[in-house]
């Protein structure tokens, strides 16, 4: 086998964000640019010759090419085993089961998750460590500063691998294993679940569902564990065959991109239970017949829930949520006595608090919801605790949240996004409300006490590191809040986003529709941040 050893010049823009590097398709296909960030991976590990690594991604347009370059590389780099989904296939959860369950040195995950596909739209990678997490923000920084200078990467020249049979091939003395990308992962949800009870349920008629795949990586992952081995009908998952364009939709589960389930679940004959899940399977949407689950809500109907799950009978040992996430898990875990993290957004921060056994289920509002099995979200693993929990509660999806409300009362929340915003406006947008934090306290707007407001700063309780600028928070004496954040996962410009939450404890005023209880929130977030003003924009783009 031989190895090359290429020259190459940085480019200054591959800081990851969020969730490792999203840029255009056409930004990735510049020369050497996909091969830069992959070296930069390797060049920022220590100690990976001879190791196992987990190749895979959500089948996306370039996913393909991307694969064949990153074996190339994996192999003169020294790794000794690669490990890689059938047709370059792997959901994000399964990924990161797989890493666990082979314990590989790491993982190369290729998705730009619910961002839509195709020559001219989005690409990304991420690495993901030993836990099956995504790496930790050091390692993305040092990996950020050795792309800045590096100036060569190694290339193994060999024929580009059949990544569509499934077995071991030898190249040189490593092993290409290419395997099923479903048995493991369906094997691990058995293993959490009541199969048995939810096919009885299944089959007897009384847990009717309908589950939209988007064209993404979680259709063969459906069809296999809902209609395969729990027996719902044929059909019941939709859009199911991954496409590489993901049918020109936008892989994000929400209302305004799930439309088809969306008609499903508001029209007369809905199924009892729906759900969507995104390009690379680890974001989730609830529904209920003619009722939308909000992600904050699930995470806290799961956790107040959880004794019902065979795998978390036994209790909980905490919970987490990401700071923009609605406080409704808190009044779970304040009820429960266990105890609760507020991170900042992005799954990597929720790793060290389940490695050390801190937290068992954790969720964000951005549509993931997860726990301790992997150290991803995980769509279906959300899907599967919702049909378990109504097999086992035996009641619709819009009793369980009612009920959820009247015990706990409900954190009525919404989120405004303002996309590709030009990056020097969103900026000015930031200071200006930075220069604002000093003087709101105790100040009164529309009836609402401001009772503290400041920049989100986290120290890791394990690891004792410390994450800055992790949004602005705008607290009110009735535990109201409105977050303000730039997001880390869009392409274009930058995307404003807004979060507004309240929470009403009062059984008779909860059924609201969430726009009109927060429309004061609303007006005093544009009078704080000035977005419409300072951008002409007159209202959000979207809103989840
Ligand atoms: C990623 C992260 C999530 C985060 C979401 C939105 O999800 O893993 O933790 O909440 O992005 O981030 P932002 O608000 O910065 O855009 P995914 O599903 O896109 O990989």
């Amino acid at each position: 086998m031989k190895t090359e050893t290429v020259k190459t010049t940085p480019y200054d823009d591959q800081k990851p964000g969020t969730s490792g590097l999203r840029k255009k398709v056409t930004v990735f296909q510049q020369p050497n640019y996909l091969e830069n960030f992959v070296q930069s991976i390797f060049n920022s590990l220590d100690d990976f010759r001879g190791q196992k690594l987990v190749i895979g991604g959500d089948g996306r347009y370039f996913n393909r090419q991307a694969i064949q370059i990153i074996i190339k590389m994996a192999v003169a780099n020294g790794f000794g085993e690669l490990i890689i989904g059938q047709g370059g296939l792997l959901s994000t959860p399964a990924a990161s089961h797989i890493i666990r369950k082979y314990q590989a040195f790491g993982g190369i995950i290729l998705s730009a998750s619910h961002n839509p596909g195709g020559p001219s739209e989005d690409f990304g990678i991420k690495y993901n460590v030993s836990n099956g997490g995504p790496a930790p923000e050091k390692f993305t920084d040092a990996l950020y500063e050795n792309s800045k200078t590096i100036a060569e990467y190694r290339i193994a020249r060999i024929d580009d691998i059949d990544l569509d049979t499934v077995g071991t091939q030898q190249i040189a003395d490593i092993d290409i294993k290419i395997i099923d990308p479903v048995d493991d992962y369906a094997q691990l949800m058995t293993e959490i679940f009541d199969f048995d009870l939810l096919k009885t349920s299944i089959s007897s008629g009384y847990l009717s569902l309908c589950f939209d795949a988007m064209h993404a990586i979680t259709g063969p992952y459906a069809k296999r564990i809902l209609e395969e081995m729990l027996g719902a009908e044929p059909g019941s998952v939709i859009n199911a065959e991954p496409k590489e364009d993901f049918g020109g939709g936008h892989p994000d589960p929400n209302m305004a991109h799930a439309k088809e389930l969306t008609k499903r679940m508001f029209s007369e004959n809905a199924p009892v239970f729906g759900a969507a899940s995104d390009g690379d399977g680890d974001r989730n949407m609830i529904m209920g017949a003619g009722f939308f689950v909000t992600p904050s809500d699930s995470l806290a109907v799961i956790a107040a829930n959880a004794n019902l799950i065979p795998a978390y009978k036994k209790g909980l040992k905490g919970v987490a949520r990401s700071m923009p996430t609605s406080q409704a898990v808190d009044r779970v875990a304040k009820a429960r006595n266990l105890p609760c993290y507020e991170t900042p957004t992005g799954w990597k921060y929720f790793g060290n608090l389940l490695d050390a056994g801190k937290i068992t289920l954790c969720g964000e509002e951005s549509f993931g919801t997860g726990s301790d099995h992997v150290r991803e979200k995980d769509g279906l693993w959300a899907v599967l605790f919702w049909l378990n929990m109504i097999a086992r509660k035996r009641q619709p999806v819009a009793d369980i949240v009612h009920q959820h409300w009247q015990e706990f009362g409900r954190d009525i929340y919404c989120r405004h996004d303002y996309e590709a915003v030009d990056a020097d406006k969103a900026n000015a947008i930031f200071d200006h409300l930075r220069g604002l934090l000093a003087d709101l306290p105790n100040k009164t707007f529309k009836g609402y006490s401001v009772a503290f407001a400041d920049e989100f700063s986290y120290t890791d309780p394990v690891d004792q590191s410390v994450s800055h600028r992790q949004g602005i928070r705008v607290g009110f004496s009735d535990g109201s809040r409105i977050v303000f954040r730039l997001s880390g996962t869009g392409t274009v410009g930058a995307t404003l986003r807004i979060y507004l939450e309240k929470f009403e404890p009062d059984v008779d005023k909860q059924d609201q529709d969430a726009q009109q209880a927060l429309a004061d929130l609303i007006e005093i977030a544009e009078q704080l941040c000035e977005v419409k003003k300072r951008t002409g924009r007159t209202s959000p783009d979207v809103i989840t």
